[in-house]
């Protein structure tokens, strides 16, 4: 068995030199986009329910005028800028308009509650938050009073007159500050560069033949990797054109491919499952690639969606430290149950012994924010190490068998069991908690609560608990009560018995 992954050149199209393929060559995301926009001003561009198709022109000139506002507003290149929004046109204007400012983009998840928002900013510390829903903003400001809030539309910022510099950052200049847990600890903001962006989209635009005559529907929200770095950034780079939705719903994004004559579709296992239960995927046969990431997307159900829709899914595997890293080739074959081959300029290997997943490329982040210890323990050698566990078949196509971090994936959202232990533990019925993954047909993972010496009477307050503390994806889907939990000789919860316990 080889334990070399193919070589990224399978995802070249024919005759296309690897030497010529430079992924930096544009420095940044915002120059690429300017010099896509001065070429084609009028290719409709982005598409919402409220406006329509504006074109590249008009986002050329509303993200200028954005970015004058945020630095009228104060802001300067370096500065944190938190975005806390559902999709929606000025949600992309405030994104674009910061990172042609060269401001931080510190995206948010809406769901977040109090707790969780507060430590994003006390650890980001923005200058500024861009956030759709008034009882959000009002905790953002709360937590610091320094930061200026306002809504997406911008419309408590002070208009700026001149404009000032834009799309000037270099690749190596900080663009994104994405926040992930760990093992241990609160989420840490994995710090991006504008060059790890741009090496991730280009890679992707070559590799999955994205060109300006594309129109992705993006049913996920811009907040994650998926929806931003791979939906948002691929489309503006290719100069193709992109139809939001501000949530999913099968039957809407059934009826935005045939109304807007969409080519591209990314989702999540979770949204591919429910298209297919849906009943309407058969509908989806004039797209020219679905791609499925974020989570192991079962083979069976890859099979099914081939079968209803004639789409072979492209599986892809990323991560917010990286961006994209692995995806099957768009020509050859696309193998249920893998991942694919490392994208162009992407290296990758298997650490011995424990079969982690070592990544090293322009996409890899260069550490986290603040956090030198965390940085120092995430590298071996100058590689990244994943926490995933890989394997590699015999003609180089990578699989996802297992993970070293504890971790759990429910519809693409990703839940660190110790944040939800540490909640509920503070109820004063419960002694000791687990917090376990356990497959479902629909989330793949499921989040369920194992408590230990908890009086099932007091339910109904834990549900209380996770809800002030926890955004929904987290709260458990349900909680098991046992008379102990399964211990190793030292007193250590044992997971994998826990699972057998209840599973
Ligand atoms: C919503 N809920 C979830 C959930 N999403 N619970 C568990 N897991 C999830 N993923 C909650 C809702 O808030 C609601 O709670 C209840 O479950 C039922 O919700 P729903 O209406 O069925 O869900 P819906 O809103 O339709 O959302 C499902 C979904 C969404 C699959 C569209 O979860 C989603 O967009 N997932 C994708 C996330 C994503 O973009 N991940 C990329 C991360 S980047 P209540 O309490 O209100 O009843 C990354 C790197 C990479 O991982 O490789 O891409
Ligand atoms: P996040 O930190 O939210 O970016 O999530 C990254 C994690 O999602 C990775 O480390 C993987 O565990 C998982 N992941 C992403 N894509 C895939 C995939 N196609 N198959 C299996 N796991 C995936």
């Amino acid at each position: 068995m080889t334990a070399e992954p193919a070589n990224w050149r399978a995802h070249l199209p024919t005759g296309v030199d690897p030497a010529t393929v430079d992924l930096l060559a544009e420095r940044s995301l915002p120059a690429a986009w300017a010099a896509r926009w001065a070429d084609h001003a009028a290719a409709p561009t982005v598409h919402d329910r409220r406006s329509g198709w504006t074109t590249a022109g008009e986002l050329e000139a509303r993200s200028a005028g954005a970015a004058a506002r945020f630095h009228a507003a104060g802001a300067l290149p370096g500065d944190r800028i938190l975005i806390s929004a559902a999709s929606s046109l000025a949600l992309v204007v405030a994104h674009v308009a910061a990172l042609r400012l060269g401001l931080v983009v510190v995206p948010a998840n809406t769901a977040y509650r109090e707790r969780e928002l507060v430590h994003l900013v006390t650890d980001a510390r923005p200058t500024l938050a861009v956030v759709d829903d008034p009882t959000c903003a009002r905790w953002v400001v709360d937590a610091d009073d320094r930061v200026v809030a306002t809504g997406p539309d911008l419309d408590l910022l002070p208009a700026g007159r001149e404009h000032p510099l834009l799309d000037r950052s270099a690749p190596d200049d900080p663009a994104l500050l994405a926040y992930t847990s760990g093992t241990t600890g609160s989420p840490k903001g994995a710090l991006l560069s504008h060059g790890n962006l741009l090496s991730s989209a280009e890679a992707l635009r070559i590799a999955w033949r994205w060109t300006p005559d594309d129109r992705l529907v993006l049913p996920l929200p811009l907040f994650h990797l998926h929806g931003l770095g791979v939906g948002l950034h691929g489309t503006l780079l290719a100069g193709a054109g992109v139809v939001l939705h501000e949530a999913f719903d099968p039957g809407r994004v059934v009826d935005a491919v045939r109304d807007e004559r969409a080519t591209l579709l990314f989702g999540v296992p979770t949204l591919w499952q429910r298209l297919l239960a849906s009943g309407r995927a058969g509908e989806l046969d004039g797209l020219r690639l679905g791609v499925s990431g974020s989570a192991p997307l079962d083979a069976q159900l890859h099979r099914a969606i081939a079968e209803a829709t004639g789409q072979r899914l492209i599986e892809r595997y990323g991560m917010t430290e990286t961006v994209m890293n692995v995806s099957n080739p768009y020509d050859g074959e696309r193998r249920p149950g893998t991942v694919g081959i490392p994208l162009p300029h992407v290296s990758l290997r298997l650490a011995p012994g424990t079969g982690e997943i070592l990544l090293r490329g322009p996409n890899v982040f260069a550490g986290y924010w603040e956090r030198p210890d965390a940085t120092a323990d995430s590298f071996v050698d100058g590689w990244f190490a994943t926490g995933d566990v890989g394997a590699i078949d015999d003609d180089g196509y990578v699989r996802i068998v297992g993970r070293r971090k504890e971790l759990i994936i429910s519809g693409g959202y990703n839940v660190y069991p110790r944040e939800v232990e540490d909640v509920l533990r503070r109820h004063p019925s419960v002694s000791d908690v687990a917090v376990i993954g356990l497959p479902h047909p629909d989330w793949g993972e499921e989040v369920v609560a194992v408590v230990e010496g908890g009086d099932p009477g007091a339910d109904a307050a834990l549900r209380v608990l996770a809800v002030d503390e926890l955004a929904p994806y987290k709260r458990p889907k349900r909680i098991v009560h046992v008379e102990a939990l399964p211990r190793n000789a030292l007193g250590k919860v044992v997971k994998a018995e826990v699972r057998d316990l209840v599973g």
